[in-house]
């Protein structure tokens, strides 16, 4: 399947359906609430709907792929082996882009990139990249406090709703003793630290 610059209606719904497929269905309605939410951002920020709408359908496609799959890959296609002492909750976006472009035919670089920073955001992240990082965070079914701010930031300067994002993240990974994943401290050192 491809989408790159073709994206019928046709394309949309089975690309929703594959994703469907491999998720829970609360996981499935997250993901719709993501799309909705990014395509509206796109619209508001000047980025491409379409893009915006194919990233956010898979953003997530590979979070419930068992852990050895997730190791093998590692092992298999290059990835730093550093990311074998981590787990889903970073594998999904890192590694899980290159799931969703070899079984989804996916090869846009910026759609994939988005879906790899989704989880950490990057100290330089493009349009399309804060798009998917702030949607997956305000998406309607969110209910957690500062998401309402977190909302009302997105409307008005979605840097602001980038800043705000990665200090709640960080804040909430110290309170829970989470380890913090390195791309994660780039994040929060650029935008939030403005270092
Ligand atoms: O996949 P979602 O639940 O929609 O959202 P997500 O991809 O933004 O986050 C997945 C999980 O990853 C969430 O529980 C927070 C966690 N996370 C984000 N950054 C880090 C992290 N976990 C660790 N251990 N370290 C991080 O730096
Ligand atoms: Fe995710
Ligand atoms: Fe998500």
């Amino acid at each position: 399947m491809k989408y790159e610059g073709n994206y019928t209606a046709m394309n949309r719904e089975l690309l929703m359906q594959t994703v469907q497929m491999h998720m829970s269905e609360k996981r499935f309605k997250h993901v719709l609430g993501v799309e909705k939410t990014a395509v509206a951002l796109a619209e508001k920020y000047g980025a491409s709907p379409e893009k915006a709408s194919i990233a956010a359908l898979t953003h997530d496609y590979a979070k419930e792929r068992p852990n050895d799959e997730f190791e093998l890959v590692i092992k298999r296609d290059g990835f730093d082996l550093d990311l074998l002492n981590w787990n889903n909750a970073i594998w999904h976006g890192i590694v899980g882009a290159d799931f969703v472009q070899r079984e989804l035919g996916i090869d846009d670089q910026e759609i994939l990139q988005a879906i790899r920073l989704h989880t950490t955001g990057a100290a330089e992240m493009s349009l399309l990249d804060k798009i998917i990082y702030v949607a997956d965070f305000i998406e309607p079914g969110r209910d957690f406090p500062g998401v309402d701010k977190a909302r009302e930031l997105s409307l008005v300067d979605l840097d602001e709703a980038v800043r705000y994002e990665t200090q709640h993240t960080l804040l909430h990974l110290l309170e829970t003793k989470k380890a913090i994943y390195p791309e994660t401290i780039e994040t929060y050192n650029r935008w939030v630290a403005g270092k």
